[in-house]
């Protein structure tokens, strides 16, 4: 075979020394641990979207179909547990971010390479226990992925070991936010000053921080339900003479943050992407790093919007809907910079930057039907109907999701040093984005019409808009199996893709396709900001 680059494998050549699968799981080479992370998320993702389309299928008709109500309510809370801490979390900052970060910033590798390969056994430890939580005890946890109290204390399924699986997860999550700050602080190559850092790094630096900062508030928490349900304590059961409350401000604390954890690393994808497409410097670099940070920072201090209808005070309500509105503005900055950027650009539509655009389009109608449950008045509203999960579905799926897949397309020639079909991408993202809006569309509506969300069975009204979501679910995954076929074809056979075939001009675009095991062969200097294009070539 021909490998034409100047690395040829590069990183992906087996190692000396060890072999076959060791030379992978022993391995502390970044790129490696990347990929480790991008096999276990794509597969769990594989998990969680199978078990959406079961949940979608039974509720495509009222009545008892399918599966029985216990059976559903451990299906969507598996649903959420696995896309949310093992697949959406992880998913840009621990796989892209990791092979990513060291080349953006020329580094050889990030401050604790041991350190990252822990995290990632620590993944898949969490991952293995929440496997068998499901096979194992009483039954298959069936709180929700949000293990509220009282009912995740009472309820007899096998929430002890799920909750211990989802504080390990934890765990892996901060060591990596960890070693990410400290690498971002210590390992930048000369002349890569922190306003020539990519915005990819400024997001995953804002990202890491809320990692170490925020994460260790669920650990601590999920492990006084342990406690709990095993010791008997009286903490959060009222029947013991705990407070409900308490654990619902502990968990928004890390969840609403978390939201921040699993948008961000996206939107410093969209902001790499866009300048390339657009051939022009971004619009406001420095406004897109700070709205980095300043969303990490005010994210912070929203949680409680989630419990508008707890009973809480008026005050409260009042002050935590008015922070809310506040953490849409460094949002809001983010898209009218995106948009300035192509504005008046050189734009060439290849997939990346499809996939970039569907982000925006996505991601802002999240975003707005997120200031709908802001404000306390319409929140009451919507609290716990379809609309919620319309809304989260839009943030998380068509904004991190597009994000990531967005990323895939921008950074798969770099790492495999090989192309996938341009055209057959392109299919794919119109499917996905067609998709996407059937299924997720028709839950607004039935949330403003009441339907809760939930529950296993409904009034036959809604039955229209609930067969219209179900037949977008089929177009999706159809969009879906297209672009990771077509996908893994590129990175197997595709043709050589050259090491800088978009003609961008951040780092790890001047280093061979796939990157050497040492990342540079000489430790490159940086003499520009990332997106100065001037003597970069951009190829047809
Ligand atoms: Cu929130």
């Amino acid at each position: 075979m021909d490998h034409g680059n100047v690395g040829g494998l590069g990183f992906l050549a087996p190692a000396p020394g060890r072999k076959g699968l060791l030379s992978w799981i022993g391995t502390t080479d970044h790129k490696r641990i990347g990929l480790l992370y991008m096999g276990c998320v794509g597969f769990m993702f594989f998990c969680g979207a199978a078990l959406g389309m079961i949940l979608r299928l039974k509720l495509m008709t009222p009545g008892s179909t399918l599966v029985g109500p216990q059976t559903y309510n451990a299906m969507f809370t598996l649903h959420g547990v696995i896309m949310i801490f093992l697949v959406v979390i992880p998913s840009i900052p621990a796989s892209l971010g990791n092979i990513l970060l060291p080349l953006q910033i020329g580094a050889e590798d990030v401050s604790f390479p041991r350190l990252n390969l822990f995290s990632w056994w620590l993944y898949v430890l969490g991952a293995t226990l929440a496997v068998v939580s499901i096979f194992t005890g009483s039954g298959a946890p069936d709180t929700g992925w949000t293990f509220y109290v009282p009912f995740s204390e009472r309820t007899t399924t096998n929430v002890s070991l799920a909750v211990t699986a989802v504080t390990i997860l934890g765990f892996s999550s901060i060591l990596t936010g960890l070693n990410f700050v400290t690498t971002i602080h210590r390992l930048r190559a000369p002349g890569m000053t922190w306003t020539r850092l990519p915005l990819f790094v400024w997001s995953l630096y804002a990202t890491a921080w809320i990692q170490v900062l925020a994460t260790p508030i669920l650990g601590i928490t999920l492990v006084l339900v342990f406690a709990e349900r095993v010791l008997n304590l009286g903490l959060f059961d009222p029947g013991r003479g705990g407070d409900p409350l308490l654990y619902q401000h502990l968990f928004w604390i890390y969840s609403h943050p978390a939201v921040y954890i699993m948008v961000l690393p996206a939107m410093g994808v969209i902001s790499d992407i866009i300048p390339v497409f657009a051939r022009k410097n971004i619009f406001g670099y420095k406004m897109i790093a700070f709205s980095s940070l300043a969303i990490a920072f005010a994210g912070s201090l929203v949680w409680a919007h989630h419990m508008f209808t707890s009973g809480m005070s008026d005050t409260a309500v009042l002050v935590f809907s008015f922070l809310t509105f506040i953490v849409a503005i460094p949002s809001a900055i983010k898209v009218f910079n995106w948009v300035s950027t192509l504005y008046k650009g050189s734009i060439s539509v290849e997939p990346p930057l499809l996939f970039s655009l569907g982000f925006i389009f996505m991601f802002s109608v999240g975003g707005l039907t997120g200031l709908v449950q802001g404000a306390a008045g319409t929140d009451i509203h919507v609290h716990d109907t379809y609309f919620i999960v319309g809304h989260f579905h839009y943030v998380i799926f068509g904004g991190t999701g597009l994000g990531m897949f967005a990323a895939l397309h921008f950074w798969l020639p770099k790492i495999f040093g090989r192309m996938y079909d341009r055209g057959v991408a392109k299919l794919s993202f119109w499917i996905i984005l067609v998709g996407m809006n059937v299924l997720y569309f028709p839950m607004f509506i039935l949330g403003l019409e009441g339907l809760p969300r939930r529950y296993y069975d409904y009034l036959p009204k809604y039955a229209h808009g609930q067969v219209l979501s179900t037949i977008g679910s089929w177009i999706l995954a159809v969009g879906l199996v297209i672009m990771f076929a077509n996908l893994y074809r590129g990175m197997r056979r595709g043709p050589l893709a050259g090491d800088n075939p978009w003609g961008a001009a951040t780092l790890e675009w001047t280093t061979s396709s796939p990157p050497p095991t040492n990342n540079f062969e000489v430790e490159p200097v940086v003499t520009h900001g990332p997106y100065d294009f001037r003597g970069v070539a951009r190829h047809e």
